[in-house]
């Protein structure tokens, strides 16, 4: 079959912090195993709004460059939903797509589509199914299933968008959530288990690895920067993060970790092939649980010695993995920075975001880091729906006096004027609802602040966030183009 995989650009990402999508290289690897032929489509390499990625798809699209891409004669296409705010357009390239004659099933995946299939179903058409969970078995089977004339409906991991919309209670009405929970006897969803072996998996396809090396994102710091999935799954379960409900939506056990070998088979070649010297690990966290997940990064500390590929790595962790022998060890194997999801300085936001670690862990993993010289970058969630002006000036003083005691280390913190924002399928999406404070439509969650100085403060800081980020990108295309 000739399949085309989408991605759309997110508004809100800046184009140097955008990336390859390695969900859609996994099944486009998996679907070219198979012998099929695959074109990726990624919007935010080339820039597309979806307008102009509707045109491109379509014959008779726009003039120009977006006309090669033509995939009018794909026989199916894929788009992938990374983020919930992405629905809106993501069902309007749908709506366009149809418009324009496009009659080849269309499936979406993606995290958000995986807990939203009721509600999509019941408030839009156009799309034929939704993949739930982890894919690429999924969409191996879906094309064999395709190809061989048979139908999609039957096929585990795989929700039809006429058992969706049924089962959601048509439009406007609550959907009757017991009657399609993947995973339960009797469901019209079969459940697909994960794939318990990640080295059975063929590696990423690249195809969009080079536009990004020559963009900002993949030369950070001065390094040809590729990014890497070692493992899946996280033994954490924070309210505002959807990766064990994910996972959970397939039987099986949700850690997962490639072999050593494998993974730096991968870096290896990229190595070889785009001459990249550092790797962006994309893992949920890239430390497993307990023993397992240290014995893991030990094996690869091994392995990248051995080779010596001369290759630098970043990862995520939580700040309880942080661990002055095991950390040396990676840095002496290439780590450079680690990013820690710091969230807060405040006991009581740490409880409320479930991340299972006192204040005293967020200093002592930072102190840790700063001891060895390794580069950090922080995430703070400054508001979640019941911060204070308190919380905030010790979050504040926190931040000052972290930037002022780390010189030698490069401390960056990722969007200081961060708000919490609701994603379905959380803890913090239930809890919300269950206490009536859910606000806003699921294309956009919404809740009030419960301290009325905190939402004047978010909210001047929101309106100059909004006339700077525009500016920021237009400043920088100006940039690049002198
Ligand atoms: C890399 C990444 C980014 C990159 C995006 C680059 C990119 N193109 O991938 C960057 C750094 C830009 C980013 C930014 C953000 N991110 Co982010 N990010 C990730 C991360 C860590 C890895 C993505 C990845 O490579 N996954 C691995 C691949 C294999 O999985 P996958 O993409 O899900 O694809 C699989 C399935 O979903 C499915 N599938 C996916 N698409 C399709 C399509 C079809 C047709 C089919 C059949 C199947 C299918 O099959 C694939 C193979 O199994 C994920 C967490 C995660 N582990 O996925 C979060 C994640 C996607 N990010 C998330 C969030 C919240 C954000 C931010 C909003 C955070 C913030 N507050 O700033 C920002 C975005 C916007 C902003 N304002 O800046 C959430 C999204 C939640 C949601 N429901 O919307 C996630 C899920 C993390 C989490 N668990 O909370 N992120
Ligand atoms: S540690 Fe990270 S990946 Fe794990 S549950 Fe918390 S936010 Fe999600």
């Amino acid at each position: 079959m000739r399949i085309v995989l989408v991605s759309l650009m997110h508004a809100g990402i800046r184009p140097e912090d955008e990336e390859e999508h390695l969900g859609l290289g996994y099944l486009a690897a998996v679907a070219r195993r198979d012998g099929h032929s695959v074109e990726i489509i990624d919007a935010p390499a080339h820039r597309l709004t979806v307008p102009k990625l509707a045109a491109a798809l379509t014959v008779g699209g726009e003039p120009g460059a977006t006309r090669r891409l033509q995939p009018e004669r794909a026989d199916l296409i894929g788009i992938s939903v990374l983020f919930q705010e992405l629905i809106p357009d993501t069902m309007q390239l749908v709506s366009l797509l149809r418009r324009a004659g496009a009659r080849q099933p269309i499936v979406l995946g993606g995290h958000p589509p995986s807990f939203l299939y009721h509600e999509l179903a019941r408030d839009y058409e156009g799309f034929d199914c939704i993949a739930l969970g982890e894919a690429e078995g999924t969409f191996a089977d879906l094309l064999e299933t395709l190809d061989g004339g048979g139908d999609p409906a039957g096929v585990p991991g795989l929700v039809t968008w006429e058992a969706a919309r049924r089962s959601s209670g048509g439009p406007g009405r609550e959907p009757e959530l017991e009657q399609l929970e993947p995973g339960t006897g009797g469901s019209p969803i079969r459940a697909r288990p994960l794939n318990p072996d990640l080295d059975s998996l063929p590696f990423p396809a690249r195809d969009t690895l080079p536009t990004y090396l020559t963009g900002s994102s993949g030369r950070r710091g001065g390094y040809r920067t590729a990014s890497v999935l070692r493992s899946r799954g996280c033994y954490g379960n924070c309210s505002f993060c959807d990766t064990r409900a994910f996972y959970g939506l397939s039987p099986g056990q949700a850690w997962r970790v490639r072999s050593a070998p494998n993974v730096a088979d991968e870096i290896e070649q990229l190595r070889l092939d785009h001459q990249v010297d550092h790797i962006r690990f994309w893992d949920d966290n890239f430390m497993g649980p307990g023993d397992r997940g240290r014995q893991a990064a030990e094996e690869l500390a091994r392995e990248l010695e051995a080779r010596r590929l001369g290759v630098g790595f970043s990862f995520e962790c939580r700040v309880t993995d942080v661990e002055p022998d095991l950390f040396r060890r990676l840095k002496d194997v290439g780590l450079t920075r680690v990013f820690l999801g710091v969230e807060a300085m405040t006991q009581r936001q740490l409880d409320f975001h479930n991340k299972k670690v006192t204040v005293e862990d967020n200093r002592r993993a930072l102190s840790i880091l700063e001891a060895l010289g390794l580069d950090v970058t922080i995430g703070m969630i400054m508001f979640d729906p019941d911060t204070t002006v308190d919380e905030l000036n010790t979050n504040l003083a926190f931040l000052k006096e972290s930037f002022g005691s780390w010189g030698a280390v490069k401390t960056k913190v990722a969007q200081p004027w961060n708000r919490l924002t609701v994603y379905a399928g959380t803890p913090l999406e239930s809890s919300l609802r269950e206490q009536g404070r859910l606000k806003g439509s699921y294309t956009q969650y919404d809740y009030d602040f419960s301290d009325a100085t905190v939402a004047g403060l978010y909210a001047s800081g929101a309106a100059l966030r909004r006339v700077g980020l525009p500016l920021r990108n237009a400043l920088g295309r100006l940039k690049r183009r002198a």
